[in-house]
C-alpha cells in the first residue's frame, strides 16, 4: 500500500511540467484584463489565483477536486455504520484527488490518532486568556503559539533545496490538523462546560473523537464529520484562503499562515455570518415576545435590517449566483433529520422571503443564501447553543482545505505574493477625469 506521502510524492513529480511548461511558453497568454472597480472594489471576478483543490462555479457551487458535494459524499469510504466519510480520508482526497482505499483512510486514523494530543503549554496558554475572549482568538493563538514546533523553520535554517521544501510543510499540517478538532474542544468545554474536560477516545475517528470531547452524543459524530467536509475549502480566493495563501508565500511556515487564515474567517463578512445568522433570529425571535413568526414578521425584520444600514447575515456572495450548494445540502439533512424542528422552520421561512426582499432592494448580485444561513440550526438542535463557538467549527473545518493548498503551493515553487497598487491620481489619470 503506497502511503499519503508517496501519492502526494508522485502527484507533485507529475504536476511540476505542467507549471513550468505555462510559465515558460504561455506566460504570456491573457486571462482577464483589471477594471477600475476591480481595484477599488476587492479584486472581484480577477482571476490571479491557481489552484486544483478546488474550484467554485458561480451556478453550480463547490468542486471539490472536481466532485460536486453529494458525488464526494458518495464516492469516499464510509465510516463504519456511519453515513457520513471518515475526514481523513477526504484529506488524503484533498490531497492527491484520489479517493483512498479503506486501508488508506485507516492508516490516516491511526496517524492522526498519534497525533492529536496538546502540548501542556497550549492549554497553559488558552488558560491564561481571560474567559470571555471570543473563540476565534483562543483558536487562532493556540495555532500561533505551536509555531515553535515547526519542521520547516527547522529545516530552512539548516538549509533545505526549494524542491524538498512541501516534504517538511506536509510534515507541519500532518502534524497540525489532528490538534485543531482537541484545541476547538478544549475551549469550548474551557468557556461553556464548565471547565470539565473530557479525555480522547483512541478508538475512535476525528470526527468520533470531536463529538465525545465535545460531550455531544451520537448523531453529532456524523455531523461533525459533514461539517468539516462541508466548510474545508471554497477555491483560493476566498479571505481565509487567501490570507493562509499570501502569508504563506512570503515562507511563513503552516502555524504562522492558518493563525492569520483563521482571523480572517473571524470576520462578520466570511465566517463569523454563522454566528450572526444565529443572532439575528434570536433577536428577532426575542422581539415577537412568543407571537408565531410569519412571513409578514420577517419580512419587517429583514427590511428593518436593510433600513439600519446592516446587511442580512447568511445572504449574498462574492462569487455564487445561485443557492449555495452546501446550504442545500445541510437543508436536505435537516429535512431528513429535524424536519419539523421549529427553528429550522423558521429559517426555512426566512429562505422563502430574504430573496424576494434582496431583489426588491436592488443591492446584493445574489439575493441566495451562502452556507452561513443553515449551519446554525444543526448546531443548535444537537444542543450547541453557544452561536460565538460556530466559527471555530468552520476554521476547523476549512483547515483542511487550507493546509492542502500550502502544501501545494510549496511544491509547485509558487512565489512571494505581491501585486501591485496604484493611486487614486493613476485611477483617475487612467479613466481620463479632469483632462
Ligand atoms: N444584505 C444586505 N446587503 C447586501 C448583502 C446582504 N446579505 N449582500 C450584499 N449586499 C450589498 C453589499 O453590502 C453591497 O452594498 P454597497 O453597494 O452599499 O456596498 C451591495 O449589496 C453589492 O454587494 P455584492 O457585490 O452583491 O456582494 P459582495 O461581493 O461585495 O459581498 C458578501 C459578498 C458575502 C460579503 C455580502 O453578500 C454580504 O455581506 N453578505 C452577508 C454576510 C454573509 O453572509 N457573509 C458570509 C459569506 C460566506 N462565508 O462564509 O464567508
Ligand atoms: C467561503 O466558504 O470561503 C465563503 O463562501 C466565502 C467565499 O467563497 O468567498
Amino acid at each position: 500500500m503506497t502511503t499519503l506521502k508517496e501519492t502526494l510524492a508522485q502527484k507533485i513529480d507529475e504536476h511540476r511540467p505542467r507549471t513550468v511548461k505555462l510559465l515558460k511558453e504561455h506566460g504570456d497568454t491573457k486571462l482577464c484584463d483589471v477594471t477600475i472597480s476591480q481595484a477599488i472594489g476587492g479584486a472581484r471576478g480577477v482571476r490571479c489565483l491557481v489552484t486544483d483543490v478546488s474550484y467554485l462555479d458561480p451556478f453550480e457551487g463547490i468542486r471539490f477536486r472536481g466532485k460536486t458535494i453529494p458525488e464526494t459524499f458518495e464516492a469516499l469510504p464510509s465510516v463504519p455504520g456511519q453515513e457520513f466519510p471518515a475526514v481523513e480520508g477526504f484529506w488524503y482526497f484533498l490531497m492527491t484527488g484520489d479517493i483512498p482505499t479503506e486501508a488508506q483512510v485507516a492508516e490516516i486514523v491511526e496517524e492522526w490518532k498519534a497525533k492529536r494530543g496538546l502540548p501542556q503549554y497550549v492549554i497553559d496558554v488558552l488558560r491564561a486568556m481571560p474567559r470571555d475572549t471570543h473563540p476565534m482568538t483562543m483558536f487562532s493563538s493556540a495555532i500561533l503559539a505551536m509555531q515553535r514546533e515547526s519542521q520547516f523553520v527547522k529545516r530552512y535554517n539548516e538549509g533545505m533545496s526549494k524542491m524538498v521544501y512541501w516534504e517538511p510543510m506536509f510534515e507541519d499540517v500532518s502534524n497540525l490538523m489532528p490538534k485543531l478538532p482537541t484545541i476547538a474542544a478544549y475551549i469550548y468545554r474551557m468557556k461553556y462546560k464548565e471547565d470539565v474536560h473530557i479525555p480522547d477516545d483512541q478508538s475512535l475517528d476525528m470526527g468520533g473523537n470531536f463529538a465525545h470531547m465535545m460531550g455531544i452524543p451520537v448523531p453529532y459524530d456524523d455531523v461533525a464529520r459533514m461539517y468539516f467536509i462541508l466548510h474545508s475549502d471554497h477555491e483560493s480566493g476566498n479571505a481565509s484562503a487567501h490570507t493562509t495563501h499570501l502569508v504563506a508565500s512570503t515562507l511563513s511556515d503552516a502555524y504562522y499562515s492558518l493563525s492569520a487564515g483563521i482571523n480572517a474567517l473571524a470576520g462578520p463578512l466570511h465566517g463569523l455570518a454563522n454566528q450572526e445568522v444565529l443572532s439575528w433570529t434570536m433577536k428577532f425571535m426575542e422581539k415577537l415576545g412568543g407571537q408565531e413568526p410569519t412571513e409578514e414578521l420577517i419580512k419587517g425584520a429583514l427590511w428593518d435590517t436593510l433600513k439600519s444600514g446592516q446587511v442580512i447575515p447568511g445572504y449574498g456572495h462574492a462569487v455564487l449566483r445561485k443557492t449555495d450548494p452546501r446550504y442545500a445540502s445541510q437543508r436536505e439533512f435537516c429535512l431528513k433529520n429535524l424536519p419539523d424542528y421549529p427553528l429550522f422552520k423558521l429559517i426555512s421561512m426566512i429562505y422563502q422571503v430574504a430573496p424576494g426582499v434582496l431583489q426588491e432592494q436592488g443591492k446584493a448580485k445574489n439575493p441566495w443564501p451562502n452556507v452561513d444561513a443553515q449551519s446554525g440550526v444543526i448546531q443548535w438542535y444537537y444542543g450547541l447553543t453557544d452561536w460565538d463557538f460556530y466559527t471555530v467549527l468552520f476554521g476547523v473545518g476549512r483547515a483542511l482545505g487550507v493546509l492542502t493548498n500550502i502544501t501545494w503551493d510549496r511544491a509547485l515553487g509558487y512565489p512571494l505574493e505581491r501585486p501591485k497598487s496604484l493611486t487614486t491620481a493613476m485611477l483617475e489619470e487612467a479613466a481620463g477625469v479632469n483632462k
